[in-house]
């Protein structure tokens, strides 16, 4: 807990008065709302969007004010947790079953700072099984043409049940042990009709800030 939250109070210091947040999903993320909770109770004027209803609960808890996104076209800064980061800083994330809603949101930031302990940093992306959300209709067909992809497919499951997201649909965690080429195997999985996203984040990432087990944390050059 140490690590992630020294990485998430270092990733608030970017959030000046007047901008539009992005608020990410995970225990990490969960830290750095804290501190913007703590930031805006101590007179910090910002306006935020989640991205998921956790995320949202907990703001509306700590009394950070949201903003619809008709009223937006973009957002200052994003503070976001991540599963995998790679050398490049590409990402896996959806872990937490945010991701269609955390890419929406880190696609129109102008900045996205990713906030992880140590233990998330890899060398290749792919130990972590990539998590893709897939719409209802069909799921048994969108699974087959995952595993053509070379991964073993399995469909999340919560108290027995498919786990279904804030929007509605499946998530199903591809195993593919190691991803040799991340921007390629986003795209592929994008093509398969019944994919609505996918947990890979290519290039995305503005800043990564890392927190470890003594509450240092280095921002990676
Ligand atoms: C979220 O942060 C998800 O994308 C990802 O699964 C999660 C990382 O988990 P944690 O911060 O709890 O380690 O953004």
């Amino acid at each position: 807990m140490e690590a992630k939250k020294a990485a998430a109070e270092l990733a608030i210091d970017a959030i000046q008065d007047g901008m539009i947040v992005g608020l990410g999903t995970g225990s990490t993320a969960y830290w750095a709302i804290q501190g913007i909770g703590a930031r805006v109770q101590n007179g910090l004027r910002i306006q935020a969007v989640a991205t998921s209803v956790v995320s949202e609960n907990l703001a509306k808890e700590l009394g950070i004010p949201l903003i619809p996104f008709a009223d937006i076209s973009e957002i200052d800064v994003t503070i976001d947790g991540a599963d995998e980061v790679d050398q490049a800083w590409h990402l896996i994330k959806g872990g937490g079953g945010a991701l269609l809603r955390e890419k929406i949101v880190a696609y129109s930031s102008k900045k996205l700072i990713i906030v992880v302990d140590e233990s998330k940093i890899v060398q290749r992306l792919g130990a972590f099984p990539l998590p893709v959300e897939v719409v209802k209709f069909g799921y048994e067909l969108t699974v087959n043409k995952l595993r053509a992809l070379g991964c073993e497919p399995k469909v999340r499951v919560s108290e027995g049940n498919p786990y279904v997201t804030d929007n509605g649909n499946y998530i199903v965690d591809c195993h593919f042990k190691s991803i040799s080429n991340p921007a390629e195997l986003h795209q592929a999985i994008n093509g398969i009709p019944g994919v609505v996203e996918n947990g890979l984040f290519i290039g995305m990432a503005s800043q990564v800030i890392v927190g470890y087990k003594n509450g240092s944390v280095v921002r990676p050059a």
